[in-house]
């Protein structure tokens, strides 16, 4: 038997009936296609979801990068067991896709891209927004989006379609190499019919492996522990992307072995287990930071081992750093010469406590984080500890919305001063609060990703935190949550410009260049005054509720008010940024952002002599 549909119909009608399933859990793989139509994709797949409406939701997007971040945000919220589709027309609208899909890629999480593309018959050549490449005739913009996608197909002709999308199934459910998949599809194939057989349509399911170890890397991983005498484990975003929370709990537990998080893996344990000693790296706690320098055995869990995680190569100082490193993808598990342990991270942080029985970290050692862990706490309360009738600072924000929330609120993240100050300070009270995007840090992540994860938890609170620079760089979505009754919480935090990285400019020599949104002075820099721009009134004109708080004690009443609304709600507040005012604790590990070799000012001299002095301390863990 077979059916006559156009390509875009069957790709509709087979993606509404895949299925993921792990642990006996089954999820719909795609639960709904973002999308915005232009001419290549408003006859094919635009026909085909109407057609297809009651079997494919179909959720409208402003711009088609922050579509991905919504669809990055449901997959995460998801646990990699679903995701969204994103479909597009040609040029502009395929080429706005690749920011996100390096975000989803980058992170491990997938996604599946339908960007319409020229002509395959080529009738009229160039059709309207086609790139013409004089060398390559086989060329579209489309083709962008090879490098930072985990499998890359265009469908020219209609029954290609059948091996391509099994394969991009395939990818997506794989939690080695899942990302951004991507289907191109020529708008003229989009509307062909052909006679598909009936068994493509047929439900299928995805089962998302998980692989035990090796017995030899798993004898050999569990004597290195055995002879260690200061071990520390790195949890990694691989820890919430296997749901392995709980087996590090019993792991640490057991053990008595501190556990580290990185940006990705925070939340891994609750802030409160004994072994929680917080984030480490270059936005790391003073406590995880101490412990990583005199490290002898670093157990890395589902980690990429980022620079931000190594403090650029100068974090793991003992001597004799050894590295054990449970991780699904060989090509991670490899890093920093790590003795490989290549595993699901539930299943092997599983048979490495029980190949551990009876071990227990040594009672001084412990005795010592413990203490690192209470002074750490302190800091923390004295951060977020505020005068109600002041501006609050940063960290003091970050202490009002912890004062308020629960274990089922998420807060969202991404880039600018916020991820540091969070990963520092956030107390996770469960395993999927802390939601950060820190593999690619994008600006605009935060409201789209929001979005996502709330069609993935509507029953939870979810909050963007959002810096005015990436504010103005995407509120787009935000109609999108008016439009659908999506009640996202945005908090928007105005400092009027790039905190962050005026912050980094002026440690590097830079000078805080172009990093303040502010008028010029009569020499022409940016440090006139601040610039007459209202974000809180631009987020009303968008549809949402807005509360503007001006003090701390406005601030903690807007935010209990936000987060009892069932609309989408905007807390805005600016910070007090002036210099007499101490922000969150300074940076505990370096982070290498190479200064200029060579300059007539000042500032970058200086700043080249601590560079070197920085340089001449990291290793190569051979
Ligand atoms: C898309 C994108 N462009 C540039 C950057 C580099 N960058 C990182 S943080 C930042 C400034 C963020 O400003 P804001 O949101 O106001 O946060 P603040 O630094 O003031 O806390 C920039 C430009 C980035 N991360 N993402
Ligand atoms: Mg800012």
């Amino acid at each position: 038997m077979t059916i006559r549909l156009t390509v875009a119909q069957a790709l509709v009608r087979f993606l509404a009936v895949q299925y993921s399933e792990r642990d006996g859990e089954r999820r719909r793989l795609i639960g709904a296609t973002w999308g915005i139509f232009g001419h290549g994709n408003v006859a094919g797949i635009g026909q085909a979801l109407v057609e297809y409406a009651g079997v494919m939701p179909y959720h409208q997007g402003r711009n088609e990068q922050s579509m991905v971040h919504a669809a990055v945000g449901y997959a995460r919220q998801s646990g990699r067991l679903a995701t969204h589709a994103v479909t597009t027309s040609i040029g502009p609208g395929a080429t706005n896709l690749v920011t996100g899909a390096a975000l989803a890629t980058v992170n491990h999480l997938p996604v599946l891209l339908l960007p319409g593309d020229v002509f395959a018959t080529r009738p009229a050549d160039p059709v309207l927004q086609q790139l013409e490449v004089p060398y390559a005739g086989d060329v579209s913009v489309n083709d962008t989006l090879r490098p930072v996608s985990r499998y890359f197909d265009r469908i020219t002709r209609p029954e290609a379609l059948v091996p391509a999308a099994l394969q991009a199934m395939r990818v997506l459910t794989d939690p080695v190499e899942t990302g951004a998949v991507t289907l191109a599809l020529p708008q003229d194939v989009q509307a062909e019919a052909y006679d598909w057989p009936e068994e493509f349509f047929a439900e299928r399911v995805w089962t998302v492996r998980r692989p035990g170890a090796d017995p030899v890397e798993l004898a050999r991983a569990a004597r290195a522990v055995r002879v260690a005498r200061r071990p520390l484990v790195v949890a990694g975003g691989g820890v919430h992307h296997s749901r392995a929370e709980a087996a590090l709990a019993a792991f640490a537990s057991a053990t008595g072995i501190p556990v580290a998080s990185t940006q990705a893996g925070k939340g891994s344990l609750r802030y409160d287990h004994p072994q929680d000693v917080g984030g480490i790296g270059h936005t790391g706690t003073a406590t995880a930071d101490e412990l990583a320098r005199t490290a002898d055995l670093v157990i890395g869990v589902g980690t990429r081992f980022t620079d931000f995680t190594t403090a650029s190569g100068t974090l793991f100082r003992h001597p004799e750093a050894r590295f054990v490193h449970l991780n699904i993808a060989p090509y991670d598990a490899h890093k920093l010469a790590a003795l490989p342990l290549v595993a699901d991270a539930r299943t092997g942080l599983e048979e490495l406590t029980g190949a551990l029985a009876a071990y227990r970290a040594d009672g001084a050692y412990v005795d010592e984080y413990t203490r690192g862990k209470e002074r750490w706490e302190r800091r923390v309360d004295a951060c977020f500890a505020a005068e109600p009738t002041a501006r609050p600072t940063q960290p003091q924000v970050i202490g009002a919305l912890d004062a308020l929330v629960d274990e089922s609120d998420i807060v969202v993240n991404a880039a600018g001063s916020l991820p540091g100050d969070l990963h520092k300070l956030w107390r996770a009270r469960s395993a999927d609060q802390y939601h950060l995007e820190y593999g690619y840090s994008c600006m605009g992540y935060e409201i789209p990703a929001a979005l996502g994860v709330k069609l993935a938890a509507p029953e939870r609170n979810v909050w963007a935190l959002v810096g005015d620079g990436t504010y103005l760089m995407m509120p787009t979505e935000l109609v999108t949550a008016v439009q659908e009754g999506i009640a996202i919480k945005v908090l928007l935090v105005q400092n009027h410009g790039y905190a962050s990285i005026g912050g980094l400019s002026e440690s590097v020599g830079g000078e805080r260049f172009g990093t303040a949104y502010r008028f010029r002075n009569e020499e022409g820099a940016y440090s006139g005054a601040p610039l007459p721009v209202d974000l809180a009134a631009n987020a009303a004109s968008l549809g949402m509720r807005v509360l503007r708080a001006g003090t701390a004690g406005e601030l903690r009443a807007a935010l209990a008010e936000a987060r009892a609304a069932d609309t989408p709600t905007c807390v805005y507040v600016e910070t007090e940024t002036s210099d007499t005012v101490s922000g969150a604790p300074e940076a505990q590990a370096w982070w290498d952002v190479p200064v200029a070799a060579t300059a007539t000012r000042t500032p970058a001299v200086t700043a080249r002599e601590q560079y070197e002095r920085h340089v001449s301390t990291r290793r190569r863990h051979l």
